[in-house]
């Protein structure tokens, strides 16, 4: 019994010693040391024993038990320190790697010169307003000077949803709206950028959905100098100091006189080219007086009140700014061109 004792005593060190997992040293520990392990097999069989060798193997079985306890524990120790030195080295940072490049998004550039033009005109004491894209009949013409069956409706090929709503044809509605709630009291002085839609055939200059900027300016003794000075600030400011503005006759039911602005030509400074069209001069906007019938039909006293409105094409001005041929390439959203906008801060 004694023999089979050392021997099973020295299994488990072995075991315990080659044991290389937690689980690995427990399933050890249950199979020497359990209930059904062959320690407690042989101490069952000391029934069999006299008197005398009773205590005796009585005291071998617990030396040996612990025995094989004490290393079991020695062996636990060691595995711990190890599973823990190895999670510390799977998990150490080398902090003299490069860092990976984090792929910065950026403005489209419509975005941006949207963003370019409130800016100037907040600088000049100008708020931002907004208005429906679904707009009624009223506020997108009738307001502005546009009656049922008027002739100039024709400018504004629209998508009309019922007969008195449409998907507004132009940022103007804005205006008629803004000067409603200031109740007849100026002064007004709105910037008012969004999307219009209308029925346009698409082509390199036309999309059937693009983008406006409006402008009012509503006090006592706005003048057409007053226009002329403001739009000669952002053409400067946009384009460049050394571009010149001119203003054209025009006509727009909502505004009299009414012009259109054209600007210098950038590439040919004005001599002429094919961009201008051999004239040095491109179309940008269009603006005006407010009509005296606008103003009085949004509560306005046109004698006490004159003042200007403009609305301008961002697509137009994006693409003399960063030489965009093409107007459906805002729309395409083809990752190349949006990629060549990249601020670099
Ligand atoms: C208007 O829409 C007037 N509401 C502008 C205005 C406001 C005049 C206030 C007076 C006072 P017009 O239809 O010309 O005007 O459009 C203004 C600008 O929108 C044009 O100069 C052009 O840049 C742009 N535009 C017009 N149609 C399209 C189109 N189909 N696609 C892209 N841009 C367009």
């Amino acid at each position: 019994m004694e023999q089979r004792l050392k021997e099973l005593e020295q299994e488990a060190i072995q075991k315990v010693q080659t044991a290389s997992s937690l689980k690995e040293l427990n399933d050890v520990r249950v199979a020497y040391l359990g209930k059904k392990g062959p320690i407690t097999e042989v101490l069952r069989g000391m029934g069999k024993l006299s008197a005398e060798e009773r205590p005796k193997m009585g005291a071998l079985v617990n030396e040996v038990r612990e025995h094989i306890s004490a290393e079991i524990e020695t062996k636990q120790v060691a595995l711990e320190e190890q599973a823990i030195q190895e999670k510390l080295a799977g998990e150490t940072i080398d902090v003299t790697l490069p860092g990976r490049p984090v792929k910065v998004g950026n403005h489209h550039p419509l975005t941006r010169v949207v963003e370019e033009v409130e800016d100037l005109f907040i600088s000049m004491g100008y708020e931002v307003a907004e208005g429906p894209e679904v707009e009624t009949d009223y506020y997108n013409f009738e307001a502005l000077n546009l009656p049922k069956g008027h002739p100039a409706r024709d400018m504004q090929d629209s998508f009309y949803i019922t007969e008195e709503m449409l998907l507004r044809t132009h940022t103007s509605p804005v205006q008629a709206r803004t000067m409603e709630k200031h109740k007849g009291k100026g002064p007004v002085k709105i910037i008012c950028p969004g999307k219009v839609y209308r029925r346009d055939s698409d082509d390199a200059t036309h999309s059937h959905q693009f983008t406006q900027i409006e402008g009012l300016v509503i006090d006592r003794n706005i003048q057409m100098s007053d226009l002329k000075g403001t739009l000669n600030v952002f053409a400067k400011k946009m384009f460049g100091e050394e571009r010149e503005i001119r203003l054209r006759p025009s006509f727009f039911p909502f505004t009299e006189p009414s012009v259109e602005m054209d600007i210098s030509c950038k590439i040919c400074g004005g001599s002429g080219c094919n961009v201008c069209k051999g004239t040095g001069w491109i179309e940008i906007l269009g603006a005006g007086m407010v009509h005296p019938n606008v103003l009085e039909m949004a509560g306005f006293d046109p004698n006490e009140y004159t003042g200007f409105a403009f609305g301008m094409g961002p697509e137009r001005i994006a693409m003399l700014k960063y030489g965009i041929e093409d107007i459906r390439q805002y729309y395409t959203n083809d990752i190349r061109l949006l990629r060549q906008f990249a601020v670099h801060e």
